[in-house]
């Protein structure tokens, strides 16, 4: 049982980004990578002798080989305990889920999320920290200058342990201990829904419901929840099998990338509700029949629906939503006379709010909700959540958010992504906008005039750390906002992400095609930032 020191040298690319390490395979395979990463991830913390540590990943290619080198290098760093999910799988909230249920002193997360995997996909690590959550800034800065000097990491000699197996298995002085990747957060879900509720409304008759997967993490958990704990349909669950390379699609809950869901859902005779998860189970896409419900507006409907669900019927204490998601929320935060944090972008600035209590429910424009019940966003989760909405009120997902918007107004809202930019470009463009921020302050701009123009900087209320230029925000007298940043879970170039949001109070203009309500903005975006020009992109990549 021999503990291994091995020799290496550092990389220089080993900066965490918006959620961890995410990088293309075939980087995390190239000799002592993955290693150095993981003991910089060791080697930053402090006190986790004879400790217990969560492992799991969303299944892609090359989970079982990165948990294999993880568990052999958790026990030759003195780690007493592993757990960890069968065959390698837990989605990112079960992770979270395990982690606070055991009491564990943190978790390693395998997953590139929302990008394709497979041998020419990508792949991804971070670290979680005791409260279930990813890793503060002061962390991530940590683990990043540590990977800049390793020389050493240590590794056990040992054959590897079978991950699909459940129940314990010593390595070397460790137990490994293989759970099944559902049932505590099957049965965290229980606590917080009425599943009795839920179960009549899906068996009803009435209601039909059509559950994507995507061919990632959520299958098994939504085949277990959905047609199995509450009774829906065989095949309510589509692309339900966990594949290594996703079946070859983007794992991202959104118009473009789950397009058999749109297919199914804005067919004719479509099911009262559609929903999609991602690569690792933490975002989510609502639909109704023949309506798509935008992440921000999902946030707001929950937030103003939550004492009807069990698990929130006491009243949420705030709110928090990241600085490019629409100001929705903010709406019915006013109305409920309770807080509303605005953080940078990244679930991570979430978890103090959380801990402190001072935010009970969290969302981001990029498919991300989530509450105080782990310290992740949560897609089956807010799945759920809808689920025992619908079943309370017995409306549709249309009337509910119609009725929503007539009650608080509309928050037009969309995200520009012009994707494979090349950097250096898109760090131009970034800096010609910023270039001309002092200048726009109170300035007409188009038919509008702007109230502010700065580049985002956050102070975290409970530790009162400072994140710096965190996204462009132009903001105008009338509520409307444009919004620049440049995305950091990217591999290859750079995503530029624009976002737009303007309010409409009037109930009589809510019917108008989002894009073109925001037209004037997205020529405004152009204009100042010079996109087209710059990149040479005619359109965005995506639209969501
Ligand atoms: C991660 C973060 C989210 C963030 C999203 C997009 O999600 O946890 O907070 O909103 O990336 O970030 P960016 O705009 O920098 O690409 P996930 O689902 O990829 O882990």
């Amino acid at each position: 049982m021999a503990i291994q020191t091995v020799s290496t040298t550092p990389f220089s690319d080993q900066k965490p980004g918006t959620s961890g390490l995410r990088k293309q395979v075939t980087v995390f395979q190239q000799p002592h990578y993955l290693e150095n990463f993981v003991q910089s991830i060791f080697d930053s913390l402090d006190g986790y002798q004879g400790q217990t540590l969560v492992v799991g990943g969303d299944g892609r290619f090359y989970n079982r080989q990165a948990i294999q080198i993880i568990l052999k290098m958790a026990a030759a760093n003195g780690f007493g305990k592993a757990l960890v999910g069968q065959a390698g799988i837990f989605s990112t909230p079960a992770v979270s889920c395990v982690i606070r249920k055991y009491g564990a002193f943190g978790g390693i997360v395998l997953s590139a999320s929302h990008n394709p995997g497979g041998p020419d996909g990508d792949f991804g690590i971070k670290y979680n920290t005791e409260n279930g959550g990813p890793a503060p800034e002061k962390v991530t800065d940590a683990i990043f200058d540590r990977s800049k000097v390793i020389d050493q990491y240590q590794i056990l000699d040992v054959e590897d342990v079978n991950l699909d197996r459940i129940g314990p298995t010593s390595l070397g002085n460790m137990t490994v201990e293989v759970l099944d990747a559902v049932n505590d957060y099957a049965a965290l879900m229980e606590t917080l829904f009425d599943f009795e509720q839920i179960r009549q409304l899906l068996t009803s008759g009435k209601f039909t419901m059509c559950m994507d997967s995507l061919h990632a993490v959520t299958g098994p958990y939504a085949k277990a929840i959905f047609e199995g704990l509450l009774g829906a349909a065989q095949g309510t669950v589509q692309n339900g099998e966990p594949l290594e390379d996703f079946g070859g699609g983007h794992p991202d809950p959104n118009l473009v990338y789950a397009h058999d869901l749109v297919k199914v859902m804005f067919a004719a005779n479509a099911p009262s509700f559609g929903a999609a998860s991602d690569g690792d189970g933490d975002r989510n896409m609502i639909l109704g029949n023949n309506f798509f419900v935008t992440p921000s507006d999902s946030l707001a409907v929950l937030a103003a629906n939550a004492t009807l669900v069990p698990g929130y019927r006491s009243g949420i204490t705030g709110v928090a939503r990241s600085m490019p998601t629409s100001q929705a929320v903010d709406r019915v935060a006013e109305k409920l006379g309770i807080d509303c944090y605005e953080t940078p972008t990244g679930w991570k600035f979430f978890g103090n709010l959380l801990d402190a209590d001072k935010a009970t429910l969290c969302g981001e424009e990029s498919f991300g909700t989530g509450s105080n019940h782990v310290r992740e966003k949560d897609g089956l989760w807010a799945v759920l959540f809808w689920l025992n909405i619908l079943a309370v009120k017995g409306e549709s997902v249309e009337t509910i958010v119609k009725d929503h918007w007539a009650t608080y107004g509309r928050n037009y809202y969309s995200r520009h992504d012009f994707e494979g930019v090349d950097s250096a470009v898109a760090n131009d463009l970034m800096a010609g906008v910023r270039s001309q921020l002092p200048s726009l302050q109170g300035q007409p701009l188009g038919s509008y005039t702007v109230a502010y123009a700065d580049d985002f900087s956050y102070t975290d209320p409970i530790d009162n750390s400072v994140s710096k230029n965190q996204g462009i925000r132009i903001g105008f007298t009338d509520g409307s906002r444009i919004v620049f940043r440049l995305s950091g879970t990217g591999t290859q170039g750079a995503t530029l992400r624009l976002y737009v949001e303007s309010y409409e109070p009037d109930a009589t203009k809510h019917d108008i095609d989002t894009q073109e309500a925001l037209a004037p903005l997205i020529q405004l975006a152009d204009q100042v930032a010079k996109i087209k020009e710059l990149t040479g992109f005619e359109q965005p990549t995506v639209i969501t």
